[in-house]
């Protein structure tokens, strides 16, 4: 198993700040990475948001099992009550499915305020989610002016500001960043394989091998294809079959890891999720 550090220091602070602008919101925008449905929910996510309303956004969904994401979304509609929809930045027409999503998670609150006799007012969103989610790339969408920096690293974002979107919705131009938690390693490898984690926590090759096991037993076919390999899936069979070699003629495993986790984050390889069905177990 791939060891990935984590930092129980770093996460009381991120947790406070995220509290603090949940408590600035009607609704939260929960983004999910659509390939690892369930390793990127924050284990304690409930007692982060409250009974706050909740848009679920699979994000990256062009990068995800189809079938396999329609039945996470049923899933998590479920699970949750929340309304949860797949995404994707190349796509456009989720923005008005999530802007008409808000725009009903907020209602009851936008209708007590009236209630007591105050003037209606726009539906406060912010999305929140692990590094390198998408959250950027949302909110890019959202206010369409592309003020927001979206980078390829995690981290990126900073600063913070309230955006009108339409009448309806004003956005936090600030995500909130959930902090990586995660006493299973076993998910908090799959972070590291989206990259959704900093580089420096963990090593490319266990996380490689680790991710390699996975597509063995999840798709075998389509990394066969794609590597022309047989049965071993190891990073030395697939470094040999490209005749990546290093002094003493040792299959170069550094190389091919980093290959690897850069194919599959490509989606080259193919449309995977990494977690395992969660369909019988509906409660846990
Ligand atoms: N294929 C694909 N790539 C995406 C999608 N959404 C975002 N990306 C890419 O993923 C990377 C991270 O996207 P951002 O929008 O910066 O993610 P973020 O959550 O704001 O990341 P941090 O600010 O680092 O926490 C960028 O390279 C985006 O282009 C998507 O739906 N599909
Ligand atoms: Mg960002």
């Amino acid at each position: 198993m791939a060891h990935i550090h984590w930092y129980p220091g770093h996460i009381a602070k991120a947790e406070k700040k995220l509290k603090e602008l949940v408590n600035l919101v009607d609704v939260v925008i929960e983004v999910l990475d659509a390939r690892i449905p369930e390793s990127s929910v924050y284990p304690d996510i409930k007692k982060l948001l409250g009974e706050k309303p909740r848009l679920i956004v699979l994000n990256k969904a062009d990068l995800a099992d189809e079938t396999k994401l329609k039945n996470w979304i049923d899933f998590y509609k479920k699970q949750t009550g929340f309304p949860v929809i797949a995404s994707c930045v190349s796509k456009n027409n989720d923005i008005s499915i999530i802007v008409n999503k808000v725009i009903e998670l907020a209602k009851p609150k936008i209708d007590k305020l009236v209630a007591k006799g105050l003037l209606p007012r726009p539906a406060r969103v912010v999305v929140v989610g692990m590094p390198n989610v998408g959250k950027s790339s949302i909110i890019n969408k959202l206010i369409k002016k592309g003020k927001t920096k979206v980078g390829a690293k995690a981290g990126v974002t900073r600063q913070q500001q309230w955006v009108r979107v339409n009448p309806k919705i004003d956005l936090l131009d600030t995500p909130g960043i959930i902090p990586l938690k995660q006493e299973d390693q076993f998910k908090a490898g799959k972070l590291a394989m989206v990259n959704s984690v900093s580089e420096n926590a963990y090593e490319n090759e266990e996380v490689a091998r680790e991710l390699l096991e996975i597509l063995k037993t999840k798709y075998p076919q389509a990394v066969k294809d794609y590597y022309n390999i047989d049965e071993d899936f190891s990073l030395e069979a697939i470094a040999l079959s490209r005749n990546w070699i290093v002094k003493n003629s040792q299959p170069d495993t550094v190389r091919t890891a980093v290959m690897v986790l850069t194919d599959f984050r490509a989606g080259r390889i193919g449309k995977f999720i990494l977690d395992d069905d969660k369909i019988e177990n509906q409660d846990s």
